[in-house]
C-alpha cells in the first residue's frame, strides 16, 4: 500500500501544521549548477577581539560586555519587539488591518569561547544553557502581556547568523505568533476528534517504526518527521506529555543537552562541516489558559541539501504553490544514523 512513497511523487500531509509538502524522490539525482556554498570555514579564534558576543568585548549600544563564563544573557540593542505599554489597532473595512505588538528580545550568548557550538560544548554546559532557556520562559512568560516566548537559534551565514560566536535568540511577543497558532489549532484539533494527543501518537508509532528515528535517550526522541519539508529536517520530541518548559524536570533538562549535543554532531559529521541551520523551541503559549494538547518539541531546520556545499532554497514553486522535497525523509534519516555522534 505505502510502496508508492521511495518511487512515486506523492503529497505528505503534515498534521501538525495543517499543510502538505510535495515529495519527488526520483529527482534526488538531478544535475546542480547553481550557488554553492562556502566551504568549511577557516577555524575560529577562541576570543575574538571586536565580537560584540565575546566577553569583555564593546556592543553596539556602547555597552562592554563583562568578563562572562559560561552562559551570557542581555538584552537585544536592536530589538525587534519592545515594551510599547500601548494597547492599539485598527480595522478599516478587514482590509487595512494592524495592531500594536508589544514584547521583549534577548540574546543568550552559550558560551564565553568565541569558537564553540554546541556540538562542540560540553553536555553539562549545554545543560547551563537549557536552565537559562526554561528560567527565560518562565520569567518572561509570566509577564501579563507576554503570551509567546520564542527561544531559537541561528546557526551558520547562510542561515543568516550576524556572528559565529555560539548564541540564540529569544523574541517574547504579546500575540501567540502563528507557526505556534496553527500547531495550537492542530493539537487541540487532534485531541478533541481523538481523545489523545498529536505527538504521543505520532511518537509512538515512529518509535515502533524506527524508519525515520534518528537517535533517541530517555527522554527523547529525534524524528526525521514524515512531512519534513527541509532535506535533513527533524523533530526533537519529548517522550513524556508536557507542554511547557517550566514543566521540563531536571532530568529532563539535562537529557535535553544531551540530545542536542549528539543530534548537532552527527548534522557535523554528515558533510564533515559545521551543519547551519535555523532551530527552534515550541513550548505552550503562556497566555494563562492551561494546554493540555501541547506537547512539547523542537525544530531543526537546516538548509543543506546534499554537501555542505549545496544547500536547498525555497523558492519558485514552494513561493508559489507549496514546499517540496526531492531525498525522502527515510532517506535524510539513515544518512543521520549512519552519522557519527562523536568527533573523528
Ligand atoms: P543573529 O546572529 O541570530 O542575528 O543574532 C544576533 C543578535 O544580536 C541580533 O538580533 C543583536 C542583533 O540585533 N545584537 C545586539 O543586540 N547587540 C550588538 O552589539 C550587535 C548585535
Ligand atoms: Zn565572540
Amino acid at each position: 500500500m505505502t510502496d508508492f512513497l521511495q518511487t512515486l511523487s506523492h503529497r505528505r500531509f503534515n498534521p501538525l501544521r495543517g499543510e502538505w509538502v510535495l515529495v519527488s524522490p526520483h529527482r534526488a539525482q538531478r544535475p546542480w549548477r547553481g550557488q554553492v556554498e562556502a566551504a568549511t570555514p577557516a577555524p575560529l579564534p577562541v576570543h575574538e577581539p571586536g565580537c560584540y558576543l565575546c566577553p569583555g568585548e564593546l556592543r553596539a549600544n556602547g555597552e562592554r560586555n563583562p568578563l562572562f563564563e559560561g552562559v551570557y544573557v542581555f538584552d537585544n540593542d536592536f530589538a525587534a519587539l519592545r515594551p510599547e505599554n500601548r494597547v492599539d489597532e485598527f480595522n478599516d473595512d478587514g482590509l487595512f488591518v494592524a495592531r500594536v505588538e508589544s514584547g521583549v528580545c534577548r540574546v543568550v550568548c552559550f558560551s564565553s569561547r568565541h569558537d564553540l557550538t554546541l556540538s562542540r560544548m560540553e553536555t553539562r554546559d549545554i545543560r547551563r544553557v537549557v536552565d537559562v532557556w526554561r528560567n527565560a520562559y518562565v520569567e518572561i512568560g509570566a509577564r501579563e502581556n507576554i503570551r509567546y516566548v520564542q527561544i531559537f537559534e541561528n546557526r551558520g551565514a547562510t542561515m543568516g547568523a550576524s556572528n559565529p560566536h555560539p548564541h540564540c535568540q529569544i523574541w517574547a511577543s504579546s500575540s501567540i505568533p502563528d507557526e505556534a497558532a496553527k500547531e495550537d489549532r492542530a493539537q487541540a484539533d487532534f485531541l478533541a476528534r481523538r481523545g489523545s494527543c498529536l505527538l504521543c501518537d505520532y511518537l509512538a508509532r515512529e518509535s515502533a517504526a524506527r524508519e525515520r528515528l534518528v537517535c533517541e535517550n530517555d527522554a527523547f526522541a529525534v524524528i526525521v518527521p514524515f512531512w519534513a519539508v527541509w532535506p535533513f529536517e527533524t523533530t526533537v520530541i519529548a517522550k513524556r506529555h508536557f507542554g511547557g518548559l517550566n514543566e521540563l524536570a531536571n532530568d529532563e533538562a539535562g537529557a535535553f543537552a544531551d540530545i542536542l549535543k549528539r543530534l548537532t554532531t552527527r548534522y557535523d559529521n554528515l558533510f564533515s562541516a559545521p551543519f547551519p541551520y535555523t532551530m527552534g523551541l515550541h513550548p505552550s503559549p503562556t497566555d494563562g489558559p492551561a494546554y493540555p494538547h501541547w506537547h512539547f518539541h523542537a525544530h531543526f531546520y537546516p538548509p543543506l541539501l546534499r554537501s555542505a556545499t549545496v544547500r536547498k532554497f525555497m523558492v519558485g514553486y514552494e513561493m508559489l504553490a507549496s514546499p517540496q522535497r526531492d531525498m525522502t525523509p527515510e532517506a535524510a534519516a539513515e544518512m543521520l544514523r549512519t552519522s557519527s555522534e562523536t568527533f573523528g
